[in-house]
């Protein structure tokens, strides 16, 4: 199976990034976590990304805040699709940060998630590499009907709570 690449700005969106991590886990999906700034290390950058192909990678999540460019440096070098995870940061409350994600010249797309959605990333990931794995596909389906029983437990809960 191919791997995720998840490359956070800093190692302060590790607190976040778990959450991609645990569902990556989840999964079975193999990932390697890496520390790469588009704007402190950006030799990096352009190494991992153009790279990463090559080293078994089948997609790639990034995560960054701020001025948070980090997705798109990586999307200029590969064509493997790029994940965009902005992280809330102290201003804007990661408006600033989304905004610098999502709006990616044409050409150069990076599927942005919500602001510190984690989860979605991974989830999301995982749907891409389950184009090529039926056993993922497995797990997807699986996935969902447990998301739906859940919330159809919810709702016969406060059914009854409010039933007269
Ligand atoms: C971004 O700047 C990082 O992704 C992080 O979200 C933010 C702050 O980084 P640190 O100053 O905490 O290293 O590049």
């Amino acid at each position: 199976m191919k791997k995720v690449c998840i490359v956070m700005g800093s190692d302060s969106d590790l607190k976040v990034m778990e959450g991609t991590v645990n569902k990556l886990r989840d999964f079975g999906v193999p990932f390697d976590v890496r520390v790469i700034s588009a704007h402190r290390t950006p030799a990096a950058a352009e190494a991992l990304a153009k790279n990463a192909e090559a080293d078994g990678y089948g997609v790639i999540i990034a995560a960054a805040g701020k001025a948070a460019h980090l997705g798109g440096v990586l999307a200029a070098y590969t064509t493997l699709p790029v994940i965009g995870v902005p992280i809330k940061s102290s201003f804007m409350d990661g408006m600033d940060s989304l905004l610098s994600m999502v709006q990616m010249p044409s050409g150069i797309p990076v599927a942005t998630v919500a602001v510190n959605g984690a989860d979605n990333a991974a989830i999301l990931a995982v749907q891409m590499l389950a184009l090529e794995d039926a056993s993922l596909r497995e797990k997807l389906h699986q996935f969902k009907a447990d998301m739906q029983a859940k919330v159809e437990a919810k709702d016969a809960k406060i059914r009854a709570q409010f039933a007269e």
